[in-house]
């Protein structure tokens, strides 16, 4: 629905037809916000989006009486490929509330018991692996490194699936077509009127036909097993069986799923993850303070078995991860609709179904974050600080009913892993990077390599 034209006498309109948005819309948006101030309206060939990075007016629209999550273009975009899935379903579609209540239960704290064993086993992939290139004095390519681990994750935690991605030279071929998919959806939103596509989404079909098929082997691989002795997200999606009216997913919106927990559940927590060891790579004391928490739990000890409830105990280790994700939360952007007609922040007409776009990396740089909101400083996770903060100052997993399902999911992994690298290497930034963020629909810290050494007791 388009904005109410009297929203552009109340604010600010930057109108970017004349360059586009480039390919990082995002950083876009971000230099708008600092040069309008934190709600205005950006214009893109006659196309009016409301930005929001103000406290305030995040807070009223984190209000669910007032406003629901959206489907904005950039999720209709995404809807191609994934559908009715559970990221990108209507509020009202019904098979929203079905499989968020089937699937709820494999995403309770309880349930990261399950599958730390299974994180771990990927862990230590990404530890032989960096091993290997440690010896030879390669150095690893973070991102790409972290897509393996959190696809392999994915796969195996919750589809009992092996994409075996250590064992290949380049990333499975599944996480290509995947970025290709996001990077379509993300482009499409910057078409110039009149201009001809259909090669761009002749490519597209293609990806998302390759995206489909794997699906089908993700599934297959389970059919014929005993379906019933798995307590996974497939299994659940396979037999669980709604508790209001007893039916079960059916098979097109299992696709659905399946395919939108593939790449939600490890697009973003591999960015969050390279983002995290960026910043302990540029700053010594952080990385000193997470040394000292893991040398606490595992000493010198060569190989380390985290347990379950030791992940828990890191509470710097969090708290660095939480820093890396509010100065780049990686899934940057959620839209919020009016529910009924109704003033923003007392002045800005929104009509219902109406849409806001928070913008969550200004909203990590606003005035409550202090006067320096560009520093690196996990000291703002401490409990203390968090209790004196207000709640919606920090939305990395978005708000409301519709957050991250996968919250704990991403949070258990990174930290385990983050935690078990640095206690086995000393990282060198050798290379002496300058972070370039890559926008893919998510975002990630392009071509950050690192070098590794060993550590040894001594040190
Ligand atoms: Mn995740 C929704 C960010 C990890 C599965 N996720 C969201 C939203 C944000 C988000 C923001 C809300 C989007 C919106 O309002 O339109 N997610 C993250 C980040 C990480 C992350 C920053 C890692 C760090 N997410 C994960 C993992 C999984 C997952 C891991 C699965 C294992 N996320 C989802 C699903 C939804 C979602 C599914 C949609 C939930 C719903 O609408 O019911």
């Amino acid at each position: 629905t388009a904005l109410d034209p009297q929203i552009l006498d109340a604010l600010p309109v930057a109108d970017i037809s004349a360059t586009g948005p480039g390919g990082t819309p995002v950083q876009q948006a971000m230099g708008l916000m600092r040069e309008h101030g934190p709600v205005f309206v950006r214009r893109l060939y006659g196309r009016d989006s409301l930005f929001v990075g103000d406290l305030d007016l995040v807070t009223e629209l984190a209000d669910e009486q007032r406003f629901a999550k959206h489907i904005g273009p950039g999720l209709q975009n995404v809807r191609e490929f994934a559908a009715d899935g559970l990221f990108t379903a209507h509020n009202d579609e019904p098979n929203w509330a079905k499989a968020h209540d089937i699937l709820m239960p494999a995403f309770a704290l309880g349930s990261m018991r399950t599958y730390h064993p299974v994180m771990l086993k990927v862990a230590r992939r990404l530890i032989d692996s960096w091993d290997r290139d440690a010896r030879a004095g390669r150095p690893v390519n973070v991102p790409d490194d972290m897509t393996r681990m959190t696809l392999d994750t994915i796969g195996l935690s919750g589809f009992g699936y092996d994409f075996g991605s250590f064992e290949r030279p380049e990333p499975h071929p599944f996480v290509d077509s995947m970025v290709r998919c996001l990077e379509w959806s993300m482009k499409r939103l910057a078409r110039v009127p009149g201009r001809d596509y259909s090669l761009a989404d002749a490519a597209f079909r293609t990806d998302a036909a390759y995206l489909a098929q794997v699906v089908d082997d993700v599934i297959a691989a389970r059919s014929g097993a005993d379906q019933s002795a798995a307590d996974d997200l497939l299994g659940l999606m396979l037999t669980a069986a709604h508790p209001a009216d007893g039916t079960t997913l059916d098979a097109a919106n299992i696709r659905n799923q399946v395919i939108t927990f593939l790449i939600a559940g490890h697009e973003t927590t591999s960015g969050a993850m390279s983002f995290a060891l960026y910043y302990l790579a540029k700053h010594p004391t952080a990385l000193e303070r997470v040394r000292r928490e893991v040398d606490e739990l595992w000493g010198d000890q060569a190989d380390p078995d985290p347990a379950y409830d030791e992940i828990g105990r890191l509470t710097y280790t969090r708290q660095v991860l939480n820093e890396a994700l509010r100065l780049w939360p990686t899934a940057a952007v959620f839209s919020r609709q009016a529910r009924e007609d109704t003033l923003l922040g007392g002045r800005i007409p929104l009509r219902a179904g109406q849409s806001a776009l928070v913008l969550t990396p200004m909203l990590h740089r606003q005035p409550v974050w202090g006067d320096n909101p560009e520093l690196f400083d996990p000291a703002r996770f401490t409990p203390e600080a968090e209790e004196a903060r207000p709640v919606h100052a920090f939305k990395p997993f978005g708000t409301g009913e519709r957050a991250c399902i996968g919250r704990q999911f991403a949070l258990h992994e990174a930290t385990m892993l983050l935690a078990m690298l640095v206690h086995r290497y000393r990282l060198h930034d050798h290379a002496d990077y300058r972070l370039t963020v890559k926008e893919t629909l998510t975002l990630k810290p392009e071509g950050f390599t690192l070098t590794l050494t060993p550590r040894t007791a001594a040190e």
